[in-house]
């Protein structure tokens, strides 16, 4: 499959579950669609895999597409004020097409480990 291609030719830095939605695409304001996503962070690029919640699937081959990527070069993230989110641990992460993302997780320690990988590849590849 496509996901698991990705996987064993780009080994990922960092991946895991997290809770995911769009609030913005493009610049437009969207319906938030919380869903629970296997994350992948690989250089510059976020990926995003619907229904991935055990590792033991990839190999299964089922479902292993990226529901979609992010580019996160020229993009920010900062801790999403109360207005953006009721849910606690929440990172907005925009980016520079003018998509806005809330991340989230209930365990403080993953979106901490999370926030700061996110910042680091943002500044690793800031002037690529
Ligand atoms: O920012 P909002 O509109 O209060 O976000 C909530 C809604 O998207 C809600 O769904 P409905 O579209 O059916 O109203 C979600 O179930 C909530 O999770 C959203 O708020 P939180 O605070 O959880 O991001």
């Amino acid at each position: 499959t496509i996901f698991l291609h990705f996987q064993l030719l780009y080994p990922s830095e960092k991946c895991g579950v997290l809770n995911v939605t769009k609030i913005t695409e493009n610049g437009k304001k969207v319906r938030k669609n919380w869903m629970s996503s296997w994350t992948v962070l690989q250089g510059s690029t976020l990926l995003f895999a619907k229904g991935q919640t055990s590792s033991s699937s990839w190999f299964g081959g089922n479902q292993s597409k990226p529901e979609f990527t992010v580019d996160l070069r020229g993009g920010s993230v900062e801790w999403a004020s109360k207005e953006k989110s009721s849910k606690k641990h929440v990172i907005e992460l925009k980016t520079r097409q003018g998509t806005e993302l809330l991340i989230q997780s209930e365990i403080d320690s993953i979106i901490t480990d999370w926030y700061k990988a996110l910042t680091e590849a943002i500044n690793t590849h800031a002037w690529e």
